[in-house]
C-alpha cells in the first residue's frame, strides 16, 4: 500500500469518510551551506525520498484534529481561530503553528481534520519538522482555496517554527521541501530567496550520496542552536554590516582582526568561508566537471563546523573520519549539528563503495560500543506535492 493509501485509509477509519486531498513534503540533506541561512547567506539542499504526507479534509466538528500514524491512539484538538504560541504543545505544536501562521497572515484558514504520516527519522537532522510543517501548510491552503506559491509557504512554514514552536531556525528546511526538484539541488540565497535548481545526477559519475544517521543523543540542540546564532548576529553588529553574508572572503582577515573575541573570529571565519564553499559547489556541479571535484570541499565544511563553529559531536566526527578513512571522496555533517547525519559523497559500488563505507562507520561504531547507525543512499527527490 502506498503512503498515500495508508494515510487516507487511517482518516477513514477514524473520520467515517474519505479525506478531501492527501498532500505530501519530504525531508532535506543539505549536501553544503550550514549556519549560513540565518546570516543572509547561501545553501545548497536537496529534498530526499522519505517525506510526510497528510490526509486532510474540513472539520465536521467545532474543532480540529490532529492524529499521527506514528501515535495511534492519540488526537489532539484545538480550535483555529483561538490558537496562541504555546496552547497546542510536542509533536502537534508543528501542526497547530501552521494553522497560527496562517491565520496571522490574514489567510482565512478554518478548522481541519489531519491525519499525518511521516518516514522522515526524528533527531536524524533530516528536518522531520520542514516536512510536516510543508505538508500541513499546503494541505490547509488546499482545502481553503488560498494561492500560494512554494516561497510562501515555506515562509509561512518557518514562522509556524519561529513563532510557534520557538525555535529560531533560518529558512533553508522549509525551502528545500517546497522547491525540491528530482535530480536538482535547491540553491538558494537567502537575503533574496532567489532559488536556483542545480543538476546533481550522480549515476552518470559512478557515484552515490550516503546519507548516515548517527542516532547520537541529542542535547541541548535549539539552546546551542540559538547561542550560534546570537554570536554571529553580535559578529556582524561589531563589523557594521546587516549580517555576515556582507564579508566577502577577501575581506576576511581584516573583518576578524576588528572584532573582540576569539568566539566570534572563529563563528564569522565559518560563515563566510561557508558562503564561498556553497558558491564553489554550485560552480563545479554548474559547469558539469566530475562531481568528485566538490569533495574536498565537503570535507573542509565539516572542518570547519567542528573547529570554528563548534556544533559536531564525537559521533559525528568519527563518522566522517571513518567514512574517509575507507575512501569516500568528502564527508560532512548536514543539518544543525549536535549530532544527527553525515553525509558522505561515495563511488556507488566497489571496495571504497557506498556499502563498503556505510560497514567501515559501523565497525567505527561497533568498537566504540555505540549503537549502531543508519545508513541510506540518497538522490534529489521532488518537493512538496498534492497526491490526491
Ligand atoms: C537547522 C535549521 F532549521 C536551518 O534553518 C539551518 O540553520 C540548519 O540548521 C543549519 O544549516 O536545520
Amino acid at each position: 500500500m502506498s503512503e498515500q493509501e495508508h494515510a487516507a485509509q487511517l482518516f477513514e477509519e477514524l473520520h467515517g469518510r474519505a479525506p478531501a486531498g492527501v498532500w505530501a513534503a519530504p525531508g532535506r540533506v543539505n549536501l553544503i551551506g550550514e549556519h549560513t541561512d540565518y546570516n543572509e547567506g547561501f545553501v545548497l539542499p536537496l529534498a530526499i525520498r522519505q517525506r510526510c504526507v497528510v490526509a486532510a479534509a474540513p472539520a465536521t466538528g467545532a474543532q480540529s484534529s490532529v492524529t499521527s500514524a506514528q501515535r495511534p491512539g492519540e488526537t489532539i484538538r484545538f480550535t483555529a481561530a483561538d490558537l496562541t504560541p504555546g496552547a497546542v504543545e510536542g509533536w502537534a505544536a508543528y501542526v497547530a503553528g501552521v494553522l497560527w501562521a496562517l491565520r496571522e497572515a490574514g489567510h482565512d484558514v478554518g478548522d481541519v481534520d489531519l491525519v499525518v504520516d511521516s518516514t522522515v527519522p526524528l533527531g536524524a537532522s533530516l528536518s522531520s519538522s520542514a516536512a510536516i510543517e510543508c505538508a500541513v501548510a499546503s494541505a490547509a491552503a488546499g482545502l481553503a482555496g488560498i494561492d500560494l506559491d512554494a516561497t510562501q509557504i515555506a515562509l509561512l512554514a518557518q514562522r509556524a517554527e519561529n513563532d510557534y514552536v520557538g525555535m529560531p531556525c533560518g529558512v533553508m528546511d522549509q525551502m528545500a521541501s517546497m522547491h525540491g526538484k528530482p535530480g536538482q539541488l535547491v540553491f538558494i540565497d537567502t537575503r533574496t530567496l532567489d532559488v536556483r535548481n542545480v543538476p546533481f545526477d550522480l549515476s552518470g559519475s559512478g557515484l552515490a550520496l550516503l546519507v548516515i544517521d548517527t542516532r547520537a543523543p541529542h542535547a541541548l540542540v535549539d539552546g546551542e542552536y540559538a547561542a550560534r546564532r546570537r554570536d554571529c548576529e553580535e559578529a556582524a553588529r561589531q563589523l557594521g554590516v546587516t549580517a555576515l553574508r556582507d564579508i566577502s572572503g577577501d575581506e576576511l582577515d581584516d573583518a576578524l582582526a576588528k572584532l573582540s573575541d576569539d568566539t566570534l573570529r572563529k563563528r564569522a571565519r565559518h560563515v563566510v568561508t561557508e558562503d564561498d564553499r556553497v558558491l564553489t559547489v554550485v560552480d563545479i556541479l554548474g559547469s558539469g566537471a566530475d562531481p568528485r571535484e566538490i569533495g574536498p570541499l565537503l570535507t573542509a565544511s565539516h572542518a570547519s563546523m567542528r573547529d570554528d563553529f563548534e556544533i559536531t559531536v564525537p559521533h559525528v566526527d568519527v563518522a566522517v573520519d571513518a567514512a574517509l578513512a575507507a575512501g569516500a571522496v568528502g564527508a560532512r555533517m548536514t543539518g544543525g549539528g549536535f549530532g544527527g547525519s553525515i553525509i558522505a559523497l561515495v563511488a556507488a559500488q566497489g571496495p571504497a563503495g557506498a556499502e563498503a563505507v556505510a560497514d567501515a562507520v559501523r565497525q567505527a561504531y561497533s568498537e566504540r560500543g555505540w549503537t549502531s547507525p543508519a545508513p541510506f543512499v540518497t538522490q534529489a527527490e521532488q518537493g512538496a506535492t498534492r497526491l490526491t
